[in-house]
């Protein structure tokens, strides 16, 4: 397909009213937009803002940027357990426990002892153990920059953890500017890190950053190994401002998925090792804010979601060099309302497989291989922060598909709790795992309810 001239001028229209909405809506946010109060007194508008929606140089994303953004904070997560129905007879009934609380958990990990790690995006890596979250942060962690939608991202362990004990964090590390506030203090911006350290049975030891990305400004991060052996990292590009446009530059990490080998380096294998220009990393480009590094156990492939604006959420299948578009194309609208392109296909870039329009600001996705949910084998767990702009509409959806990997029905699920959704994990006991993205958040899990009458 051409992509004509005017096209491109669109785009940089676009993009400067991308910038236009940001400032705007910044402009005339009222106090506490899209606070979360913790509840009680939510609703009437009193709630502090999230934290990492205060003040930032260029409003977070997630943090309604849009014209005009409603300052509803979600309502408290009660006790449970809780009581739901699903739509497939064989999984009507289902019971969801309160594991524990956790400020803003982002990444969850199971090890073989049956503990359970969770990352808290301020930079604490928690253990729950036979159901009790230790009161103290693992130790080992490194200095992380929690600001905007930075901090610590990801968790996983080595295929071989049990004979290598290797746990990897995706985080953003501070970093200095070189500029200073008026004060005098260094300004600091957070770089896309990966980190890996030995697990000795109650702390990390031995960390060490193996891959900096040089990226700073960026957002969410995954990190997942892939069937080749080697770990796949999403490096986001801010979503909103100038830089949306680094997702498109081959010579910056920001909007790109890496590939490297498991101590860190670069594999001579990748797509664009040798090319000019090109970050030897990179094994994909054209990303937005990636949120989930997802690998199908049946075909092998990695799906990845994708936070649009206010529309063209997506999620991809990461083929090897492939551009996924943004910011030139896609299928969403921008939060002032406007398209983001003319066209959501241009020639040589990727449609998703999944779209949204409008978004449901997708986090953290799964496939389903348990013994416990068999009648949801085949499909797709991705978490939601919030629905076309409108408070309390977090939700997850189960998006169902056939043989051939082709889709058949979206059920959103656990929206009668209205928290926001940033992970969505399956144990090794069958059950799905799902932390919410909330400040004061928790640690779910989805278990079989009574048997349907
Ligand atoms: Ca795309």
């Amino acid at each position: 397909m051409h992509v004509s001239r005017k096209g491109a001028v669109g785009v940089i229209a676009a993009g400067i009213m991308i910038l236009a909405a940001v400032s705007l809506g910044h402009a005339q946010q009222p106090e506490g937009r899209g606070g979360r109060g913790g509840g009680r007194g939510a609703g009437r508008g009193a709630a502090p803002p999230r934290p990492e929606c205060v003040n930032p140089k260029i409003p977070a994303a997630e943090c309604s940027v849009g014209a005009s953004p409603i300052a509803w904070a979600d309502p408290a997560l009660g006790d449970g357990p809780f009581l739901l129905e699903s739509a497939r007879p064989e999984h009507r009934n289902l019971r969801v426990v309160v594991v524990a609380r956790l400020q803003q958990p982002w990444s969850i990990a199971f090890l073989p002892d049956g503990s359970i790690l969770v990352t808290e995006r301020a930079g604490r890596l928690r253990i729950i153990r036979n159901g009790v979250l230790d009161p103290a942060p693992v130790a080992g962690v490194p200095e992380v920059r929690a600001a905007g939608l930075q901090g610590l991202m990801d968790v996983v362990l080595h295929p071989q953890f049990a004979q290598n004990r290797w746990v990897y964090l995706s985080y953003h590390k501070p970093v200095p500017t070189g500029g200073t506030t008026p004060l005098g203090q260094p300004i600091l911006a957070g770089e896309s890190t990966l980190a890996r350290g030995v697990w000795d049975g109650t702390a990390l030891t031995n960390v060490q950053d193996i891959f900096r990305s040089g990226a700073t400004g960026t957002e969410s991060s995954r990190i997942g190994f892939g069937r080749d052996g080697m770990l796949y990292m999403s490096v986001s590009a801010s979503g909103t401002g100038p830089d949306v446009f680094r997702s498109a530059d081959p010579n910056d990490y920001a909007g790109k998925t890496v590939r490297l080998r498991d101590d860190g380096s670069i594999p001579p294998d990748n797509p664009f090792v040798s090319r000019e220009g090109y970050k030897p990393g990179i094994y994909t480009l054209g990303h937005r804010n990636g949120h989930s590094m997802s690998l199908n156990p049946d075909t092998g492939e990695f799906w990845v979601t994708e936070q649009g604006p206010n529309g063209g959420d997506e999620v991809n299948i990461l083929k090897r060099g492939a551009d996924y578009g943004w910011p030139y194309v896609s299928h969403g609208v921008n939060y002032m309302g406007k398209k983001i392109s003319d066209s959501p296909y241009r020639e040589g870039t990727e449609q998703p497989k999944v779209v949204w329009v409008p978004s449901i600001a997708t986090t953290g996705g799964t496939f389903y291989r348990g013994d416990v949910f068999t009648g949801w084998r085949n499909s797709y767990f991705v978490g939601g922060l919030r629905e076309g702009e409108t408070p309390r509409t977090g939700h997850m959806q189960r998006i169902e598909f056939n043989e051939n990997w082709e889709e058949l029905r979206r059920e959103p699920m656990l929206r009668e709790l209205k928290q926001r959704i940033r992970d969505i994990r399956v144990g090794p006991d069958g059950l799905i795992y799902v932390a919410t993205a909330e400040q004061q958040g928790a640690l779910l899990r989805i278990e079989p309810g009574d048997p349907a009458p």
